[in-house]
C-alpha cells in the first residue's frame, strides 16, 4: 500500500489562529484549464501573538504564482510554498495585506472539491476543506471574514456570474469578449461557504417579503431546458422563509437568495451563504420524472439549505468537531417544517425508519462515533447519520424534555447570544441550561457517548394494590474507544393503556422523575411503581420514539396486537406493528413456525382497511422491515440468505391470505384527476402501491397482468416506478417489457434513468456481478457522476442485500475493486461506497472471511489511497 500517512486531529488540540483576516478580496479569472485566483488579505496579527510568528496557511494541489505582501513581491527566501501549504516565514508587525496569485484547473477536478467544471458549469463546493483547493487559506470554520468577489469569464459561455452577498457591479470588458460581476456579502463568514457559479444558465425568479417588509429577489438557475422543472422548488422555498419566520422567528439577511441546480455533486447540496449549490436531484421536479418521494426530498433539503442560513451561516462552528451543532439542529429544523407542513405521526415515522436503517447500523458497528466526536482523521468522513440524524434526535430530545416554550426560550438566547460567532456544543445547550435554569450535564452525555443505548422495560400489575410496577434498565454495548458506558438520560413518553383503548391515569408514582406523560430514566435500573391503576394496563412506551434506543419489550404478541389495534399514539401503532413483523420474520428466518403469525396477519388486514387512519400511515404500516434491519436485528453470524427467502416466503404469505383485501383497497381508491404532490394525494399512492406489491408478491397471473397495466396506464412516475419495481422484483410476466418501455421514454433524462439503474440493481440474480457489470456499460450509467453511481452501485450495496453479501464473496470483492478504482477519482464517493462493509463482523462466517479478505486487499492495493478510503477501511478492520 501506499499512502500519506494521515495526521489524526484531535479536539483538544484546537488553538486559535496566529493571525485574524479582517476582509478577503477575491478575483477569478475563469479558463476551463487554468484559472487564475488573486487573493487579497487584510491580515492582522492576533493579541497575543508573537510579532513575525509566521503565517501558515493551508492549501490543497494548489499551484502558486506569485506572493507579495503590501504590493511587495516576496523573496523566495521569505516564504515556503508546496501544494498543501504556504507558509510566510516573519510577516510583518501589524495589519498587512498579502496577496497570493494560484492557478486552478477545474476541467480535471474530478474530486468536486473546490473549483469545477460540471456540464460547462464553473461551480464550487468548499465544505468542508474545498476553499484550500482554490487559494491558499486559513481553511477552517472559526475565520470569518468578510469576502469580495470578482469574477472574470467568456461572455457567451457563461453570461450568469454570481457569487455570495449581493451583487454590486457588472460590466463588459472592453476589447475582449468576457465579462466581470462582483459580488459583495457583508456577513463575515467561514471560507468553507464561500461560492461561486459561472455559466449559460435559465432562471425562475420570485419575489419576495420578509416578515419586517424587506424584499429579497429570488432565483433558481438550472441548465438551460429545466425551467419548467422548478415550480416545487420555489415554492418549497419560499414555504421555508416563511415557516422561519413564524416558528423561529428568523428573518432572511441579504436582497437576494441565489440558488443553484448542477448534476455533478457528491452530497445533497450546500448552503453557501445567499448562493446555495444544490445537487440537481433535489431542486428538479415534474410528475413525469420524479416521485413523491423525490418531491418530498426536495422540500426537505431546499428547507434544509435555507434553515442553515441562521443555524450554521449566522452561528456556524468552532470546528468541524462541532459539526452537529449546525447539522444536527438544522435536520431537526427541516423535520419540524416537513411536519407541519404535511402528517406529523407519518413524518415521525419515516423519519424513524431513516434513523432506524441508517444510524443505528452505524452506532452498532465498527463506525460508530459520538454525535460530537473528539477525533478524525479525515472529516469528509464525518458527514454521517450519527451527526445529522442522531444529532437532530438530540435536538428533538431537548425540546421533549425543556417543552415546547422551553425550547423556544433556549433558541431565542442561542440566536441573541451567539450571532455571528463560531459556537460548540457547549455554548449551544448552555443556552437552554441559561434560559430554562436547568442543568443538562447529565443529559450532554449524548453528545459524547456512543452506542445505541438499548433499554428493556417488563411490566407486572398488582391487582389488589392497584399499582402497576415497571423496570426498566438501560444498557450500551461498548464502541471503539469506548469501553465503558454510563447510563443515559433517556426521556421516554408513555401511557398505560387499559382495556377500552383509552390511557389510565395514576395518582402518584415513585422511583423515576415523571412528569404527566413523560418519564425520565436516568440509571441503569430503575423500578417505577404507578399506584391507582384501576385495571391491567399495556405499556405504551417510547411514544413519538422519545429517545433514540432501541427498546426490547416483554411484550406479549397479544398484547402488541392490542397496541397495534388502539393505541392513541400512532406511531407506537406502527412501532407495534414493526416490531411483531421483525419478530416474525427472525422466526421464519431461523425456520421456526411463529406462534401469533396468523392473528397477526389478520390485525394487518384490518390495520390496511381501517378509514379512520391517514393513507400514507396505513402505506407504512403495511412494511415489512427490510432485508437489512432484519439483519441488523439478528446482530450476529447473519445468513442474508435465509433472512431474503425467509421475507420473500412472508411477504406472499400476507399477499396470498389477503388477496381480497388488498384488491379491494386497491379498487376502492379514488385518485385525484391530474397530478398533484400533496400529502394527501402521495398518501393514496403510497398505500395503493403497498397493495400492489402485495397482490405482486401473491405471484398470480391476475396480479401480475394486474401491475403490468398499473405500469402501462401510469401517469406520473410514482406510480411507474412503483408499478416496475413489483415487476422486477417478483420477477412478474412484463418485467422485461416495463424495464424496456421505461428505458425508452426517459432515456433522455438521467435522473428518471437513475431510478431504472436502482430498480435493475435490486432485481433477483444467479450472478448479481455480472448483471451490475452489464449496467455498468449501459449508456445511462457514468462513472463520473456521482449521482450514477448513488443510483446503480449504492442502490445495489443498499438495496440487493442477497446480491452484496453472496456467500461466496462476489459481493465484497466486487465493492473492494469499485473503492480502489473510484479513489482515483474522487475519493469521497468512493469511501462513501466503502461504508457498506460496515456491517460485515455482524456477517456469518463464511461471509465474514471473504470480506475481510476484500477490506485487507483495498490497504495492500499498490495505489495512493486517499485518506477517506483509508481511514474507512481501517475502521472497518479494528
Ligand atoms: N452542509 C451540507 C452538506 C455538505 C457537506 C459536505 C459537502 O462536501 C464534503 C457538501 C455538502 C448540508 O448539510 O446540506
Ligand atoms: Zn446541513
Amino acid at each position: 500500500m501506499r499512502s500519506e500517512t494521515a495526521q489524526l486531529i484531535k479536539l483538544e488540540d484546537y488553538k486559535e489562529t496566529p493571525y485574524v483576516i479582517e476582509n478577503v478580496s477575491l478575483v477569478f479569472k475563469l479558463q476551463p484549464e487554468a484559472t487564475e485566483v488573486i487573493s487579497t488579505l487584510t491580515l492582522s496579527r492576533r493579541e497575543g501573538t508573537e510579532v513575525g510568528a509566521p503565517l501558515e496557511l493551508d492549501g490543497d494541489e494548489l499551484t502558486l504564482v506569485s506572493v507579495a505582501i503590501d504590493r511587495a513581491v516576496l523573496a523566495e527566501e521569505a516564504y515556503e510554498a508546496s501544494p498543501k501549504k504556504l507558509v510566510v516565514h516573519t510577516p510583518p508587525a501589524d495589519t498587512f495585506k498579502l496577496e497570493v496569485v494560484t492557478k486552478v484547473n477545474p476541467t480535471t477536478n474530478t474530486k468536486l472539491e473546490g473549483l469545477y467544471l460540471s456540464q460547462g458549469i464553473y461551480c464550487t463546493q468548499c465544505e468542508a476543506e474545498g476553499f484550500r483547493r482554490i487559494t491558499y487559506y486559513y481553511d477552517r470554520p472559526d475565520v470569518l471574514s468578510v469576502f469580495t468577489t470578482r469574477i472574470e469569464a467568456d461572455k457567451a459561455t457563461n453570461p450568469i456570474l454570481l457569487g455570495n452577498g449581493n451583487p454590486k457591479d457588472a460590466e463588459d470588458i472592453e476589447g475582449t469578449d468576457r465579462h466581470f460581476a462582483v459580488w459583495h456579502d457583508p456577513h463575515p463568514k467561514p471560507a468553507y461557504l464561500f461560492a461561486l457559479v459561472a455559466g449559460d444558465l435559465a432562471c425562475t425568479s420570485e419575489k419576495y417579503t420578509t416578515a419586517s417588509g424587506k424584499p429579497v429577489d429570488l432565483n433558481i438557475y438550472v441548465e438551460k431546458g429545466n425551467e419548467d422543472r422548478t415550480d416545487w422548488s420555489m415554492d418549497s422555498l419560499v414555504r421555508s422563509m416563511r415557516w422561519d419566520e413564524k416558528v423561529f422567528g428568523r428573518e432572511y439577511d441579504l436582497d437576494v437568495f441565489n440558488i443553484v441546480a448542477v448534476s455533478a455533486f457528491n452530497m445533497g447540496a450546500m448552503e453557501n451563504k445567499g448562493l446555495n449549490i444544490f445537487n440537481d436531484k433535489f431542486i428538479l421536479a415534474d410528475s413525469d420524472t420524479a416521485t413523491d418521494m423525490d418531491y418530498e426530498g426536495i422540500e426537505t433539503v431546499v428547507a434544509h439549505e435555507y434553515f442553515h442560513n441562521w443555524t450554521g451561516n449566522r452561528i456556524t462552528c468552532r470546528e468541524w468537531f462541532q459539526l452537529c451543532l449546525k447539522e444536527g439542529l438544522t435536520v431537526f429544523r427541516d423535520q419540524e417544517f416537513s411536519s407541519d407542513e404535511r402528517s406529523r405521526p407519518v413524518k415521525r415515522i419515516a423519519d424513524v425508519i431513516r434513523l432506524k436503517s441508517r444510524q443505528f447500523p452505524e452506532d452498532q458497528g465498527p463506525l460508530s462515533h459520538p454525535v460530537r466526536p473528539t477525533e478524525y482523521k479525515e472529516i469528509n468522513n464525518f458527514y454521517t447519520a450519527t451527526v445529522y440524524d442522531k444529532g437532530a434526535e438530540l435536538v428533538r430530545m431537548i425540546k421533549t424534555i425543556l417543552g415546547a416554550d422551553g425550547f423556544r426560550k433556549g433558541m431565542d438566547l442561542y440566536f441573541e447570544r451567539h450571532d455571528g460567532d463560531a459556537s460548540t456544543i457547549e455554548d449551544f445547550l448552555k443556552c437552554f441550561e441559561d434560559a430554562n435554569q436547568l442543568d443538562l450535564s447529565h443529559f450532554s452525555l449524548w453528545y459524547h457517548q456512543s452506542g445505541t443505548p438499548f433499554v428493556k422495560a417488563n411490566g407486572s400489575y398488582d391487582e389488589a394494590a392497584k399499582t402497576f410496577t415497571l423496570e426498566l434498565e438501560q444498557n450500551t454495548a461498548a464502541t471503539p474507544g469506548q469501553d465503558e458506558k454510563k447510563p443515559f438520560f433517556i426521556p421516554i413518553r408513555f401511557g398505560l393503556v387499559g382495556p377500552n383503548g383509552d390511557d389510565l391515569a395514576y395518582t402518584s408514582v415513585e422511583g423515576a422523575h415523571v412528569d404527566g406523560d413523560l418519564l425520565h430514566l436516568t440509571e441503569d435500573k430503575q423500578t417505577v411503581v404507578f399506584q391507582g391503576i384501576g385495571s391491567k394496563p399495556v405499556p405504551s412506551l417510547l411514544r413519538e420514539f422519545s429517545a433514540p434506543v432501541k427498546l426490547e419489550s416483554t411484550l406479549s404478541r397479544e398484547d402488541q396486537i392490542f397496541l397495534m389495534r388502539h393505541d392513541i399514539d400512532p406511531f407506537n401503532r406502527w412501532q407495534a406493528t414493526q416490531t411483531l413483523m421483525t419478530e416474525l420474520l427472525i422466526e421464519l428466518t431461523n425456520g421456526e413456525e411463529p406462534a401469533g403469525k396468523d392473528a397477526f396477519i389478520e390485525a394487518l388486514g384490518h390495520m390496511a382497511e381501517d378509514e379512520n387512519l391517514d393513507y400514507a400511515f396505513r402505506g407504512f404500516g403495511l412494511m415489512l422491515p427490510s432485508e437489512q434491519d432484519i439483519a441488523l436485528e439478528i446482530g450476529k453470524e447473519v445468513d442474508t440468505d435465509a433472512i431474503g427467502k425467509a421475507r420473500d416466503a412472508f411477504s406472499k404469505e400476507i399477499g396470498v391470505t389477503l388477496y381480497d383485501t388488498f384488491k379491494r383497497i386497491y379498487d376502492a381508491m379514488e385518485m385525484p384527476a391530474t397530478f398533484s404532490p400533496d400529502a394527501l394525494s402521495a398518501g393514496k399512492r403510497a398505500l395503493k402501491l403497498r397493495c400492489l406489491s402485495y397482490l405482486g408478491a401473491a405471484q398470480t397471473k391476475e396480479s401480475a397482468a394486474l401491475t403490468k397495466a398499473h405500469f402501462d396506464n401510469a401517469d406520473n412516475m410514482t406510480d411507474r416506478m412503483g408499478a416496475l419495481t413489483v415487476l422486477v422484483i417478483w420477477q412478474l410476466a412484463g418485467a422485461q417489457d416495463a424495464l424496456k418501455a421505461f428505458e425508452a421514454r426517459h432515456k433522455d433524462t438521467a435522473l428518471a434513468m437513475d431510478k431504472w439503474l436502482s430498480i435493475a440493481a435490486r432485481a433477483p440474480s444467479e450472478d448479481a456481478i455480472a448483471a451490475i457489470r452489464t449496467l455498468t456499460e449501459h449508456p445511462a450509467f457514468s462513472w463520473d457522476n456521482p449521482n450514477r453511481i448513488y443510483a446503480l452501485i449504492g442502490g445495489f450495496l443498499g438495496g440487493n442485500t442477497r446480491g452484496f453479501h453472496a456467500a461466496d464473496g462476489s459481493g465484497y470483492d466486487y465493492l473492494a475493486e469499485i473503492t480502489l478504482q473510484l479513489d482515483k477519482t474522487n475519493p469521497q464517493v468512493a469511501s462513501r461506497m466503502a461504508k457498506s462493509f460496515g456491517t460485515w463482523k455482524n456477517m456469518n462466517a463464511e461471509r465474514r472471511v471473504k470480506a475481510e479478505a476484500a477490506l485487507k486487499r483495498i490497504l495492500a492495493a499498490d495505489q495512493q489511497l486517499s485518506t477517506d478510503v483509508k481511514e474507512i477501511v481501517e475502521l472497518c478492520l479494528d
